[in-house]
């Protein structure tokens, strides 16, 4: 097993956490560096998403990973082992990541050599939402296990991201979820979030997904 970095990101001192992201997306576009911000509840596929991901993704663009967890590395170790950059963040028992804790987590990982980071943020549905990160794309992973009805109870997440990946499709044949359903509850909280139904497992889906990234990445770096 590979060896990781582990950061403990403090919060930030600041009290406008929303000026700070906006200062933080600038600085970005400058260092013409990229920054997505992926969240779920605990164990709907982050990062097993991210690893069929970042294999889609196939170098177009260089990609680090930042794990955020409340303790373990777990998640990190997994990207290294697969041949990536990524560093493991810990939030001093947190359940979401500010800007400046963003920033913090990129000086440990090191971006020169980076397109984009990718956040792997607290698995969670309500409190990452509530804290803007500084990240330029949000995506949320919806699985289908988790139910179509998601959208509709946890409105925050949903309304605020550009991408929602319906992950673990090939699990449809045991669970009675219904795409149409999920389409419309998305659809009450979001009309621009781009939906990405996948299965990590399986791969299916996920080039269009890693399309999708690297076009939204270039158009970021012009
Ligand atoms: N069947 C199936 N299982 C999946 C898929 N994606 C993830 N899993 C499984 O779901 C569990 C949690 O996945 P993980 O990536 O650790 O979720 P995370 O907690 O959101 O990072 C693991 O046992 C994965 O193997 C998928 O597309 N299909
Ligand atoms: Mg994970």
């Amino acid at each position: 097993m590979s060896k990781v970095d582990i950061l403990e990101v403090k919060k930030t001192i600041l009290e406008d956490n929303d000026a700070d992201a906006e200062v933080l997306r600038g600085e970005l576009k400058e260092q013409k560096l990229c920054y997505l911000n992926l969240m779920s509840s605990p164990g709907s596929g982050k990062t097993t998403t991210l690893l069929s991901l970042l294999k889609a993704i196939n170098h177009r663009i260089e990609v680090g990973v930042m794990e955020a967890d409340i303790d373990s590395d777990v998640d990190a170790k997994t990207i290294a082992d697969a041949g990536y950059k990524s560093i493991q963040l810990h939030t001093g028992g947190m359940c979401h990541l500010d800007a400046e804790m963003s920033r913090q987590g990129m000086r440990g990982l090191g971006c020169d050599d980076l397109d984009l980071v990718i956040l792997e943020n607290v698995g969670n549905l309500v409190c990452p939402a509530e804290f803007d990160t500084g990240a330029v794309l949000n995506v949320v992973i919806l699985s289908i296990t988790e139910g179509d009805d998601k959208p509709l109870k946890y409105p925050l997440v949903f309304e605020q991201c550009d991408a929602v990946i319906i992950n673990k499709i090939d699990a449809l044949p045991v669970f009675d979820f219904d795409f149409d359903k999920a389409r419309a509850n998305i659809a009450l909280r979001n009309d621009h979030a781009t939906v990405f139904p996948i299965s990590a497992k399986t791969t299916e889906g996920v080039d269009k997904l890693a399309d999708w990234i690297v076009e939204k990445v270039q158009e970021w770096q012009k």
